[in-house]
């Protein structure tokens, strides 16, 4: 079963050479479920040569630390081992993408190259750098969305009421079930007494380590994998699934999946996770929203908007609204570290951002609650969008991620929301307050729980 041509474009049109075909793995970390890699094999197998891939590992990624780089190496060496087993060569390549994977593809005497898809500028930039200099073809395949992104829908989407219909309109044709991964017979003849070592100890010691993210060891209590992914997900589906929509706003009851690391690295597909949701029966509507519908919207953003991190990508009614408002009186301001070490006037936010520093995943409820009010307690606009990437980029391990940016300029700048209620600084952008939340769970539960963890981790240390 072909992989549909819909989910691929070519970045480089030309005929495919001789040699193996190459997949350059970046943001789909994974072996099952990958439309990227099975591209990469129908096309080897079509041309009767090798199939290998190879990942590219920067030093500097969007403010990651040891903390997502641990979650994120761990999961690869899943994957060689997985491709391993299947007679596939995983090289783990480390430097400038644009430079490491051009010697690569030239020292492999590569006959065609196959990567997956980010919306995010620099994975664009690497892939741009690698396209100028090949003479072989080049392919991206959408293995991130159910729905090709570029197909899902040609423009900027402004909320999700008017992209819902177009996804479901297209679920039908690409919610379709993936084939297996063959096992290679060529590979390795390629290589004759087999593939060289990926040097790991190499990979872990270029990565910056990071010692007061370090001092919270319980971002390791999340397993990183493919297989800890698909069992998280059994068990999701067994006893979470059946009250997400009613438990999913109570950060007290863990009612959310917590698959968002692992679909950020592309360690589970998200199609994967759609197709067993549907066949468990179960009622599913408010996860499928957010996992189809609110996923692929921010993707959508961050494709069409090239300001996806910047205020410019906010509505003109938001930006006037809050530029209206800027010089507002602010009756709590804080600077980035005050703010990064949770030191605030408000337990209910420091308790979320504890969470946050402690286990790498803060609950979905919060981080809307998180996000307003550091537009509250910050200069300016521009500000506060800075201090919010900085902090969820460097402390999420699902950070660095469209649905980030979007989710923090639905929160500061009314992207995909609505004009609200005019007020003090935020103008015409939603509000959220202490008193909102406590209508909706038992907030001095919740700011115990962090509170005493925080308090145990620093015995600890
Ligand atoms: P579930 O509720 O179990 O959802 C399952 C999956 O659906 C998620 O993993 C995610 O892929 C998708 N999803 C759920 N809610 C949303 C949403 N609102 N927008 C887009 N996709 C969604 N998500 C990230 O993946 N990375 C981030 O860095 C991130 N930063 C955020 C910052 C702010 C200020 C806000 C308001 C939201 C942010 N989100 C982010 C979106 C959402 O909060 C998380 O995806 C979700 O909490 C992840 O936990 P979960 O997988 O247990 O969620
Ligand atoms: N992708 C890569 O190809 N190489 C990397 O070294 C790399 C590091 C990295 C660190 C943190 C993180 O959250 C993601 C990282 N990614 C890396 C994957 C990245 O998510 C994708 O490549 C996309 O560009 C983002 O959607």
């Amino acid at each position: 079963m072909p992989v549909n041509t819909k989910r691929i474009r070519t970045l480089v049109k030309i005929g495919q050479k001789k040699g193996p075909v190459v997949y350059w793995m970046s943001r789909d970390q994974r072996v099952n479920d990958n439309w990227a890699l099975l591209y990469a094999q129908e096309l080897a197998q079509k041309h009767n040569c090798p199939l290998v891939v190879a990942f590219c590992l920067v030093s500097e990624f969007l403010g990651a630390v040891s903390r997502q780089y641990r979650f994120m190496l761990q999961g690869l060496k899943e994957v060689e081992k997985n491709l391993l087993d299947l007679n596939i060569p995983f090289f783990l390549l480390r430097g400038d993408p644009g430079k490491e994977m051009a010697c690569f593809l030239s020292e492999m005497g590569a006959g065609a190259l196959v990567s997956d898809f980010s919306p995010l500028r620099q994975s664009q930039q690497w892939k741009s750098a690698v396209a100028v200099q090949i003479e072989i073809p080049f392919y991206e395949v959408d293995a991130h969305n159910i729905i090709p992104c570029w197909f899902a829908s040609q423009k900027q989407e402004w909320a999700a009421y008017s992209f819902r219909p177009k996804i479901h309109r297209l679920l039908s044709e690409f919610l379709d079930e993936f084939p297996a991964l063959q096992k290679s017979q060529k590979s390795n003849s390629l290589f004759g007494n087999g593939v060289k070592e990926n040097d790991w100890q190499a990979a872990k010691r270029s990565i910056r380590t990071d010692d007061d993210i370090d001092a919270f060891p319980d971002a390791n209590r999340i397993l990183p994998g493919e297989a800890a992914a698909i069992k998280l997900l059994i068990n999701f589906l067994e006893h979470n699934l059946a009250s997400y929509e009613t438990k999913r706003n109570d950060p007290n009851k863990g009612g959310q999946s917590g698959l968002s690391p692992y679909l950020h690295f592309g360690q589970i597909s998200s199609q994967r996770v759609a197709q067993e949701v549907l066949r468990s029966m179960k009622e599913a509507g408010a996860f499928l929203e957010e996992l189809i519908v609110r996923k692929e919207l921010s993707d959508n953003f961050c494709y069409y908007s090239r300001h996806y991190d910047d205020m410019q990508s906010f509505p003109a009614w938001a930006r006037a609204s809050l530029s209206e408002h800027e010089k507002d009186r602010r009756e709590y301001l804080y600077t980035l570290q005050e703010l990064e070490r949770a030191r605030t006037h408000d337990d209910l936010w420091n308790a979320a951002s504890q969470e946050m520093l402690l286990t790498g995943k803060m609950h979905g409820y919060m981080r809307m609650y998180w996000a307003k009010k550091i537009l509250e307690w910050t200069p300016s606009p521009a500000a506060a969008l800075q201090a919010a990437i900085y902090l969820n980029d460097r402390y999420e391990l699902d950070g660095r991620d469209p649905n980030g940016y979007v989710g923090i300029a639905w929160s500061l700048g009314g992207v995909h929301d609505r004009a609200w209620k005019e007020r003090p600084i935020f103008g015409k952008v939603r509000y959220m307050s202490y008193n909102g939340a406590k209508s909706k769970f038992d907030v001095q539960a919740y700011i115990n729980t962090w509170n005493s963890a925080l308090e145990l981790n620093t015995q600890r240390e």
